[in-house]
């Protein structure tokens, strides 16, 4: 049976894992949580992820969540090469430095961007806001100097990571593609990857509701 994704899909770590299941070619069975009527908060779910965090995957009675030990997980289990998270430690390395980046500073930030315009009422960012992101686009302009993708030549997971929270970001605060001419170029070549829809669809709707709440 395929694998089965709690998810919705305004969500950037949720965006990440559907394009790696895309990438891989898996069929994923989705199944929406809907955030803003609580289903994450429900006993159900709560049993399952008591983080209650999307996204969430159980596959063969396995349930984990978040986003990145997730796709490391779908690549080694069920990808045809290891090319998107490679088994050469070296290689590795670098990627898990970047998914960890994503993590402690891009995702964080869009959490606290996000929770301060859904649950403060904020309309735009603050200034420390605004500084966290300026370092954050900095350091992802400068690891993609040299190399098409944040981990080199090769597209991994850790571009699914940080292309789907750093497009969201990007409608947030817009990345400035004359001080960060290597992320904006990035972010059009991403938009050639067969399978980028998957992040397409859900920033649409990451936009609507964004849109209405800065309004
Ligand atoms: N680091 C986690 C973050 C997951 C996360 O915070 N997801 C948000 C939606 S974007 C969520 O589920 N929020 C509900 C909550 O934290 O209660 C991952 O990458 O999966």
């Amino acid at each position: 049976m395929a694998p089965l994704l709690y998810m919705q899909n305004f969500s950037g770590p949720v965006r990440s894992v559907l394009l790696t299941a895309a990438a891989i070619g898996l069929k994923l069975q989705r199944r929406v949580v809907d955030l803003s009527k609580q289903e994450h908060l429900t006993e159900e779910f709560l049993k399952l992820n008591p983080q209650h965090t999307i996204p969430t995957l159980i596959d063969n009675g396995t349930t984990m969540w978040d986003s990145h030990a997730i796709n490391a997980y779908l690549v080694s289990k069920y990808a045809k090469d290891d090319s998107l998270y490679p088994k050469d430690l070296s290689k590795r390395a670098i990627v898990d430095q970047r998914l960890h980046f994503d993590s402690g500073l891009i995702f964080s930030w869009l959490r606290n961007i996000a929770r301060g315009m859904k649950y403060k009422g904020r309309k735009a960012l603050t200034s420390e806001q605004i500084e966290g992101l300026e370092n954050g686009y900095g350091h992802l302009n400068n690891f993609l100097r040299d190399s098409k993708w944040v981990a080199g030549e090769h597209v991994t997971i850790a571009d699914f990571s940080l292309i789907a929270n750093v497009t969201s970001l990007d409608f947030l605060y817009p990345v400035d593609s004359q001080r960060f001419p290597n992320v904006s170029a990035w972010m059009k070549r991403a938009e050639e990857l067969p399978y980028y829809d998957e992040n397409r669809e859900g920033l649409e709707s990451f936009r609507v509701m964004f849109r209405a709440l800065m309004s």
